[in-house]
This record gives C-alpha cells, structure tokens and sequence, in this order.
C-alpha cells in the first residue's frame, strides 16, 4: 500500500475512533443511565450495539427507498426459525468497523473480545433448517438483493441446555431479559390475526356466491424489524419478526368485578402465540398452539405482502411479478391457503385467477425426508382453528383429483390427496406446499433425487419439471473470515481479500498445496485455533485436552438417524484396543461432541448421558491418558459452534446414507480445514465431488444399499455383531454397566434397540467405519501430507457458499434481481 494513503487511513480511523468512542459514551450515559466506571460488560454491549445501530440506520433505509422507488421484486423468506447467532461482531465485520471498535474500547479500558462475549446469542431456532435461513440472509443482503425474513420474535428460544451428572437438564432460554438492541419495535405495524369462528355463505351485490368467515377470536401480529447487514456495508435488508399482542389489555367487566386475574387472563392466552419456539420433538401431534404461530406468522406476513404491493398497484395480477414467497419447509405452508381466502373471499377474484397468481407467488423448499418429521395436522383441529382454510384445502384437493382422475388408479389417488384417510383424518402439508408452489427443491442432490423417488414420487410423475436442486450453503464471512481470523488473515496475504464475498477465489489456494512455508501458517493457525478450543473446555468442563492431538469434532442436534452412537462405539473400542496395547505407540484423538436432545426424546438424552459417562471412564483412566479423551460440551450454539469449527482437524459426518438432507456443519468444517469422515449422505457426496475422492474418509453402505438391506428385511444386527468381537465387546461393556457401575442396567435400552432392530444400521457400518477412521489417524502421523490434503479442503470449498445457492434460486426459482445501491436515489 502506497505510504500517503496509508497515513489518510490512519488519520481517518483515529478519527472514527473518536467518533465511535463519543457515541458510546453518549448511549452509555443517556440510554443505558450509567457511567463508564459502574458500567458492566453487558451495559458496553448494549452500548456498543446502539452505537453500531446509529452507522446502519441511513444505508438501511436508503436500501429500503432504492427498491420502493424501483418496485423490484422482492424476495420474502418464510420461517419459523432464524438462528442468526450474535450480532455485534458479525455487523462490525460487515461494515469494516471491527478494528476502529477494538481500539475504541481498547481505550474505554475493555477488550473487545469480553463485549462480544456479553451479548446473548439468540437462539430462535432447532438447528439446520433455521441456520440455513441465517446464512441464507447474509448472502441475499451481500448480494444486494431485496429480500425480507419473516418469522416470529419468540420470547423464549430454544432451550438452554446442561448436564446433571451427564443428564440433559433444559432451561428456559429468557435471551430478551436485559433487552434487545437491534430491534426495532413498529408498534404501529399491526395486523389482525383470526381463529376459530364459522363461515357463512351469501350473494354479493354481484348475483355471485360468496364466502366470508365471522365470528372469530383476534389476536394482533406486531412487527420488530432487525437490520441485515450485507458484506461491505451496503445493502441492508430487514428481518421481519412478529410478536403477538392482545386487542387489549385487559377485560373491564372482570377489572371492575374486582377479578383482576381473570381480566388478563385472556392477554396472557393470545400473547402465548410467541412465547416460546418449539424443539422438534419426536411428533406434532397435539400441539394446536404450534399450529396456531404457523398460522399466526404466516397471515401477518402476507397482509404486510400484500399492503406494500398494494401501494404500487391496482389489482392483483403482477403480485408474482413483485413477490417471491419462499416457504423454509411446510411450516409456513398454510400460507398458500390464505392467500387464497383474501383473494377470492376479500377481493372477489375468482379461484382460477387466484389459483395462477398463488402459484406463480409461492416456492418451496423440504428439509427432511423422515416420515416422522413430515407435517399433517388433523382435519378436526384445521376446520375448529382455521374453517375458511379447511374448505379452501378441500376445494384444492378436488380440483387436483378431479384432474388426475381419468389416469390414476385408487391407490395413486390416495397417496395424492392432501387428506390423510388412513386413521385420523390429517391434511398432509408437504402435499399442500407442493400443489401450491410454481417450484419445490431439496437441499443437496442426493436429498432431491430421493424426493423424486420416495415421498413425492408421485406428485413428480404428473409434474415433473417442478422439483429442483439447490444445494444448501454457508455463508463465508461468519463461518472463514470471523470464526477463524487467523486462517482468514493467511488467506488473504496470499490471494487478497476478495474471496469473502467470490469463495470460488480459494480456489487459487490449490497451488500452495506443497509450499512449506504456507503449510507451516495453516498449520500453525490450526494449532492456534484448537488453543483457543481447548481454553474453552477448560473453562467450561475442568478438563485438560493435548492441543496436538487430533481434534476429532462431531456437532450436532442428537438423533439416531446421525449416529452419535457409531461415534461412541469406535470410541469404546479404540480405549479397549490402548488398553490392551500399553506399549504401543498411539497417535492421541481427543474427540469432541456437543449437540442438544430434543426434550420428549428419550433414546437421545440417552445417548448424551452414555457420551458423558464414557468420557468420565475414559478421561480418568490413567492408562490411556494422553492418548484418549472424549468431551461432550453443553449447550451448543452459534457461538460454540464459531469456536469449534476452526478448530477440528476431522469432522464426523456419520448418518445413515439416505437420511440427512445435506448437512451443513459438514461444510463449515470442511471450509476451516477440516477432513471429513464420512458416509455418502447429503451433501456429503458433492463435498466428495469437489474436495476429490483422495481428501475425505469416505465409509460405509450408500443410499441404495442401505434401502435394499431394509427391502430385504433379513438384516441381522445380532449375526453383525456376533462375528465383530470388538464390536461385541464394546457393547457388552455399554450393557453390561461398565460406564455406568452406578446403574449397570442404564444403557440396556441402547444396547437392545441395537441388538433387535437396529433400524439406523450402526452394526452393519461398524467396521467399515472403524478401518476408515484408523487410516485417517494414521496418516495425522504424516504431518505434510494431512496439511497438504486440510489446504485442498478449504481451496475446494468456494462452491459451499450460500452466496452461490443464494444466486441459484434467484436466477431459477424467484427471477429477482440485484438492486444496486444508489439505485433508488434521485438525481
Ligand atoms: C424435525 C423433526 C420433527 C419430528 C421428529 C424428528 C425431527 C427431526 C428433524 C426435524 C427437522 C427437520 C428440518 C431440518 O432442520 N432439516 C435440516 O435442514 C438442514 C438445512 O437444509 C439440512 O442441512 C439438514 O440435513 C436437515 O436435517
């Protein structure tokens, strides 16, 4: 950099330094009421982000004005679930503040780092589904593409989680109790939301029969809008979240009773609707109230959809043109259905016209193929909660069959009528979500093939241009350039700054495979990011980790479909074979897992008592320490996750084939130079495609085999592990109570679903996977070639950022196009 410019940066940084410094100092004292010397942490956080709220506000809304003026076409994105993770330093990033803010509170006598760590990280979300809509809004905001989030402001996220003697014990997760400084509340922006009621028929003015739904209970939808900061600072999207609110406050024939507790009673009940975000448990079943913020969003949404198109035209007929509806699996899906309610019943427009236009608005995308996790809600629940919508379903589905009649037998008819016959009536989401979408995709391409073979195999025969791939992404600044500074900063003094928004760029990388010195900076990055792990397990468990072992990471929600128990099981068996091998010369693992249970799923929470009661034997054996541990962290997050990703040297990608969509956290580990371990599931074979067969542990049956062995229905888990004695062995010690001499029978259930099911085949890929993962211990012994083959996995990453599925769906699924900043502005 030429000298002069480089003393005006100088110059102008000490002079936003100022700048920053003064408007801390202003919100401290005359926002948050305190001073600098009895101000806590939090209070600088809080600080800090209405300080960094003040440098957003005018590129917000001059992002806002630049694409009314244009009336683009706007992108809504549809979900219960944000899992956006902490603000501050993400926006800092975003805007090229990060430094000016170090020194800032550099000098107000803090590290920049302890008021990051002060901000709650909001967990509005399971998991993957609601981390993808995060990233998802990152990439459309860096893309300078007019997209709005939609979804519920919870009072409570998902559910804080810690361990009681190695149990899962859930806390209420109250992330709004000291306040949230990125909000704006628009107590102004309400929308009436009904239930229950009854329909009425009656002629209009017209001779035309008409329906209109009376007699409802109402509940007001609020909008708090958050700003979604782009890469660079530019362009500004908002998020949407909607809280719900009483008519009113309280019921003054009870007040005046001197029933104070009964009039608020009903405040308290239509405010429940955003309380609190559900875990996905083990089945829907029951829960009206879910159903109810489904609803509860989605009909707030598309009143606001509909009253900002409104102000632009005249009738209805370019709403596709404006609006893209994109539905983040069935749960917004009921949507499509109230659309149609205020077109036909409030606007007059007649089903054939109000059919096209929905069609053309509404997208969607399936998440899961597990038939326990596919959306039906009984019809008895739908027509008590929502009459008008029921009706309007039945009337989608005889249309449907009507058309499909003359060439489908009774049975196909069935499997595609969007009602359930077989026991309790139930309207089948995915089915809704289909009929009423212009384009359904999966999430990785092996997720999409099987949707076109199995749960929607037959709605793809009779339209079979309607299902498409979009491979899920991640975004690149939160998960390379914020998690992990060090590799970021090597990155870019070898080929510029340019891949944080462009990651194909690492691709460049690939020529740097054999240079020493750049092998000797990854490696060292790596090292510095697992110190920076291990300081972490430290605080937070007591237990010492050796930052030279090899950091074996498996991250995510606990099911048995992703076969945290395989993990377990080659743990056991690894510990027997250091025992039995005192003088061998082992390369030391430490294996880290964290990851929640839902609360109702037993067999999960199981699973997770087993890892910390595993570890505490295995940690505290003096015979094999040094060259074995296992850590099970408590509560993972977005922010947990920020800290282990950099720095896991293998990541385990382990589910059954066929049943994890794609996966994502497959992709952060691979981006921050980890190698995977893996099955040929989700996304998993396109991160095969890309990194080369030579780069990653691949294991285990494929999708294909695995359904034949279930189509056979011979496989005996008992044969499997009867022939594998360190199979057998591990076992017999889980089921013999040799982790658990408190409570010898504890892991019997685990043992035996295993033994006589076994319905996710952890016997049947056992072997396979333990070979795989002695090779990839052996060849950490051969340092140039694990960091020769850790380069090629972050150089061939570029195609796992969110910026490049983001531009997939908007030049196939929404037709939207980039609005530039400025663009709006007069001139
Ligand atoms: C929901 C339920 C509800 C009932 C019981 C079990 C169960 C299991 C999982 C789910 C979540 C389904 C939606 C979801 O989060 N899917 C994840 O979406 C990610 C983003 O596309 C993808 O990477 C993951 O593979 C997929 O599991």
């Amino acid at each position: 950099m030429d000298a002069r410019y480089r003393s005006r940066e100088i110059g102008r940084k000490a002079e936003d330094v100022d700048a920053l410094k003064r408007s801390f100092l202003e919100w401290l004292v005359y926002s948050v009421g305190k001073d600098a010397k009895t101000a806590t942490r939090r209070d600088w956080f809080t600080t800090g982000a209405l300080s960094v709220r003040d440098r957003v506000v005018d590129r917000w809304m001059d992002t806002t004005r630049g694409v009314y003026a244009a009336d683009a076409k706007r992108i809504y994105y549809f979900s219960m679930e944000f899992l956006v993770g902490r603000l501050l330093s993400n926006n800092l990033d975003n805007l090229g503040l990060t430094e000016v803010c170090r020194e800032t509170v550099d000098r107000l006598g803090l590290r920049l780092e302890e008021v990051l760590e002060a901000e709650p990280d909001p967990a509005l979300g399971n998991g993957g589904l609601g981390r993808l809509a995060a990233c998802f809004l990152d990439s459309m905001a860096t893309q300078h593409l007019p997209a709005f989030g939609y979804g519920i402001r919870y009072e409570y996220g998902l559910f804080e989680q810690r361990f009681d003697q190695g149990w899962q014990v859930e806390f209420p997760d109250n992330w709004l109790r000291f306040g949230n400084p990125w909000e704006f509340a628009r107590p102004e922006v309400l929308y009436p939301i009904h239930f229950h009621g009854h329909v009425e028929t009656y002629i209009d003015g017209a001779g035309m029969e008409r329906r209109r739904w009376v007699g409802t209970e109402t509940v007001h939808a609020m909008a708090f809008d958050t700003p979604v900061v782009g890469y660079g600072g530019e362009t500004i999207n908002t998020l949407r979240l909607w809280s719900a609110r009483a008519l009113s406050d309280f019921d003054f024939t009870h007040f005046n009773d001197g029933d104070y507790l009964k009039a608020v009673e009903s405040k308290v009940l239509s405010e429940n609707l955003s309380r609190v975000l559900y875990p996905n448990d083990a089945t829907e079943v029951g829960r009206e109230l879910r159903f109810k913020q489904e609803y509860f969003f989605t009909s707030a949404s598309i009143q606001d959809i509909l009253r900002r198109y409104m102000q632009h035209h005249k009738d209805f007929d370019a709403l596709p043109e404006k609006a893209a509806i994109q539905l983040n699996d069935t749960h917004p899906a009921i949507g499509i259905a109230e659309l149609m309610r205020i077109l036909i019943d409030l606007h007059g427009l007649d089903w054939d016209r109000a059919w096209d236009i929905t069609r053309r608005t509404f997208s969607y995308t399936n998440h899961t193929l597990l038939p326990e996790a596919l959306e039906s809600w009984p019809v008895g629940m739908m027509e008590r909660v929502l009459p008008r919508h029921m009706q309007i379903i039945y009337d989608i589905n005889a249309r449907f069959l009507d058309s499909v009649w003359a060439r489908s037998d009774i049975d196909t008819i069935r499997r595609l009528s969007l009602i359930d016959e077989n026991g309790e009536r139930r309207v089948r989401m995915g089915g809704l979500a289909f009929l009423g979408s212009h384009k359904v995709n999966g999430v990785s391409a092996l997720h999409t093939d099987l949707m076109k073979q199995t749960v929607f195999a037959d709605y793809h025969r009779l339209f079979p241009d309607r299902i498409t791939n979009m491979t899920n992404g991640i975004t690149p600044r939160r998960w390379l350039h914020q998690a992990n500074p060090a590799l970021s900063r090597l990155i870019s003094s070898r080929i510029g700054d340019g891949w944080i928004t462009d990651l194909g760029r690492l691709a460049v990388l690939k020529e740097r495979v054999g240079d020493e010195v750049f092998q000797e900076e990854f490696r060292r990055a790596k090292r510095q990011n697992k110190k920076r792990l291990a300081a972490y397990i430290a605080r937070h468990l007591r237990i010492d980790v050796d930052v030279d072992s090899l950091f074996d990471v498996q991250v995510k929600r606990i099911h048995e479909y992703k076969r945290q128990l395989l993990n377990l099981l080659q743990t056991v068996a690894l510990y027997n074979e250091i025992r039995d091998n005192p003088t061998r010369d082992f390369v030391p693992v430490t294996k880290i897992l964290a990851g929640k249970a839902a609360p109702a799923y037993h067999q999960a929470k199981l699973i997770i008592k087993l890892a910390n009661d595993i570890g505490r034997v295995i940690n505290n054996d003096p015979l094999v320490r040094g060259r074995l541990k296992l850590v099970m962290l408590p509560n993972y997050n977005v922010s947990q996750a920020e800290i282990i990703m950099p720095a896991a040297d293998l990541s385990e990608q382990i589910s059954t084939a066929g049943m994890e969509a794609s996966g994502t956290g497959n992709m952060k580990l691979a981006l921050n130079g980890a190698l995977t371990i893996g099955t040929l599931d989700g996304a998993n074979v396109e991160i095969r495609d890309h990194v080369g067969a030579d780069n990653i542990f691949i294991f285990g049956m494929n999708a294909q085999e695995v359904q034949e062995l279930r189509d056979q229905g011979a496989f005996d888990p008992r044969a499997v592990v009867g022939a594998n004695p360190h199979l057998k062995r591990a076992l017999d010690m889980i089921g013999g109570g040799a982790f658990s001499p408190d409570d010898p029978g504890r892991f019997r259930p685990i043992v035996d679903a295993l033994l006589y099911n076994d319905h996710f085949l952890v016997t049947a890929d056992f072997e396979d996977y333990r070979n795989s993962h002695a090779t990839a211990v052996t060849l950490y012994r051969n340092k140039t070639e694990w960091t020769a083959k850790a380069i090629i996995n972050t150089a061939s990453m570029g195609w796992f950022s969110s910026d490049r599925t983001i531009l997939d769906y908007a030049k196939h699924i929404w037709g939207v196009a980039p609005v530039l900043p400025g663009a709006g502005e007069a001139d």
